[in-house]
């Protein structure tokens, strides 16, 4: 992979063309391969002087993705991004944004990092979008290949041993450690079901009240404050950072700090800033504790999303 590949794919599916067939499957099986490979949960630092950007759910949004690009700088050896899952499903672009985030998978490995969400599951796939649009754009084989690297996605990302990055949240047990997420064999299944750790993972909400509670959306269950804390402290964290729903100023924080959702696209785009020592995001508010610090590079997106 080379930047002028991307910099050509970018403006090729920016006038509505495709890429050729031979490019798709490079592309996906290369970044196959080299997901399979991470761990579980992908442990990363930021080095001094570089900086890493953490963005929720793109939902088929290109435009919204180029716009975060060109707002906060696009992908380089220094400037590495975490897409937090949902790339797929929904809007239109689905297959463009899946291969410009593995392109520039492929030509970042160590700094640009994907986490699977609840939508790159086949059942998802089927019901929101993303298989028609394969079938559609291009074959009923590359939905399958997809579909085979989706399943090979880490399911979290710890960055600097302080924030827990993943697409849901967390989970029915409190004794569930991140050695636990560690060890857990992703590769043992390929869909997250209905139950364990896989499906917590990402399907899991915050709620406002403590302990736990049903999930509004069937699926899953909801976390109070008390189980962030716990969760928090056992593990020597700061905060976990997930996506998974809307919130309406692009990003909230909850549970006393220690919960942040960064949602990229819906219903306005959006990025978290994580630098060495800190996590920065795009809101200043007087609310916001002084563990998240707040950034200038906070922007509106040129359009809304459809939710
Ligand atoms: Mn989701």
């Amino acid at each position: 992979m080379t930047q002028e590949f991307i910099d050509d794919m970018i403006q090729r599916f920016k006038d509505g063309k495709k890429i050729h067939k031979k490019y798709v499957y490079q592309i996906i099986l290369a970044v196959k391969e080299l997901v399979y490979n991470e761990p579980t949960m992908v442990e990363t630092h930021v080095k001094e002087g570089h900086k890493l950007t953490v963005c929720g759910d793109t939902h088929g949004q290109y435009f919204d993705l180029l716009n975060i690009f060109k707002l906060n700088g696009f992908p380089t050896a220094t400037h590495g991004y975490l897409f937090n899952g949902d790339f797929v499903d929904r809007g239109s672009w689905s297959t463009e944004i899946c291969l410009l985030l593995y392109a520039y998978k492929w030509l970042f490995p160590t700094s640009f990092f994907l986490n699977r969400g609840n939508h790159e599951t086949d059942d998802m796939n089927r019901m929101y979008g993303f298989e028609g649009e394969c079938r559609h754009k291009y074959t009923e084989r590359i939905f399958k290949l997809f579909s085979e690297s989706f399943s090979a996605l880490p399911l979290a990302t710890l960055v600097g041993d302080k924030f827990f990055v993943l697409h849901g949240g967390l989970f029915s047990d409190d004794n569930i450690s991140l050695d636990d997420v560690r060890k857990l064999n992703r590769h043992k299944q390929r869909q997250p079901g209905q139950s364990g750790l896989m499906m917590e993972m990402l399907w899991t909400d915050p709620q406002p009240a403590p302990g736990r509670g049903p999930s509004k959306r069937g699926v899953g269950l909801q976390f109070g404050p008390d189980v962030t804390k716990r969760f928090c402290e056992r593990n020597g964290l700061e905060a976990i950072i997930r996506s998974h729903e809307v919130r309406m100023e692009g990003y909230e924080v909850e549970h006393d700090g220690r919960c942040i959702t960064d949602t990229a696209t819906r219903p306005r785009t959006r990025a978290h800033t994580s630098t060495s020592n800190q996590t920065s995001s795009s809101n200043s508010t007087n609310s916001t504790p002084s563990r998240i610090r707040p950034s200038s590079r906070w922007h509106m997106p040129t359009k809304a999303c459809k939710v």
